[in-house]
């Protein structure tokens, strides 16, 4: 239905996986919202991986790598958008892969589940009560994890926060690893690091990044995210300034 001359193509392209993903079940009406909140960032930042965000998807990586007991929470926009290279990154990285939902919904759940499997996932956490237990000082439905999973995590990727959650990691000693496109969203100043990147076009990339640093004892360089970010957002005003000098 969209033509593959239209200017927009990969944009809609991107819009359909979600619209699909609402239809079967995995994606929340107020994903389709996020989704919008994104899309307007990725414009500001030019639909591209920037070289800010580069330099965060390689300590992303190496903290992945590096981890003990890496964690990939996985939300229903995620899920939707990117099932293939969760499956990818948790092959590469021995991460477990969770699901942990805002708009919590056991159909949901399994709907994430059935299609992570799908696309060749193994265990999926998240999914069993019996290894329920709480993240404290967190009071959304994402304070409830799997103990096997991101409760004893040291090392979690959370994209498409809504922001409690990456404040209650940190206060639970987790290092939190996101993607957000909005560089000044609660999650992204919070996390430990922020890849300010589509997860569509990043994901690839922090994919490939693991594969070239695993099995190599690679020194860890100091991340600055308040730094990086800075930089996102200077690159926003730069793009602001471009346009409105035009
Ligand atoms: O599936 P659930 O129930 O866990 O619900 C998930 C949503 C996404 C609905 C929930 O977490 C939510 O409401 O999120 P927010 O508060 O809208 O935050 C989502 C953040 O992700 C915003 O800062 C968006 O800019 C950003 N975002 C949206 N789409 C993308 C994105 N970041 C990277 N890649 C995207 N494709």
């Amino acid at each position: 239905m969209i033509p593959k001359s239209h200017p927009r193509a990969i944009s809609l392209h991107i819009r359909e996986k979600l619209v699909c993903g609402f239809r079967d079940g995995l994606v929340v009406e107020e994903g389709l919202l996020a989704h919008g909140r994104g899309e307007m960032f990725d414009y500001l930042i030019g639909e591209k991986t920037t070289k800010t965000s580069h330099e965060a998807i390689r300590a992303a990586a190496q903290a992945l790598v590096q981890a003990k007991s890496p964690v990939i929470s996985v939300n229903g926009n995620f899920a939707a958008l990117c099932p293939k290279e969760i499956v990818e990154l948790s092959r590469i990285t021995g991460a477990k892969i969770e699901i942990n939902l805002f708009y919590a919904s056991e159909k949901r759940k399994k709907a994430i589940a059935s299609t992570l499997k799908k696309n060749g996932a193994g265990e999926v956490l998240g999914i069993e009560s019996k290894f329920a237990t709480r993240i404290p000082k967190l009071d959304s439905a994402r304070r409830i994890v799997d103990r096997r999973g991101i409760f004893s995590a040291d090392v979690v990727l959370v994209p498409l926060e809504d922001g409690d959650r990456t404040i209650a990691l940190k206060k639970f000693g987790k290092d939190v690893i996101t993607f957000d496109l909005n560089p000044m969203s609660r999650t992204a100043q919070a996390a430990d690091i922020t890849i300010v990147d589509n997860v569509i076009r990043g994901m690839p990339i922090l994919i490939d990044a693991c594969k070239k640093m695993s099995g190599k004892n690679i020194p860890k360089k100091k991340f600055d995210n308040k730094k990086n970010l800075e930089k996102s957002i200077q690159a926003i005003k730069q793009n602001l300034g471009r346009m409105s000098n035009a």
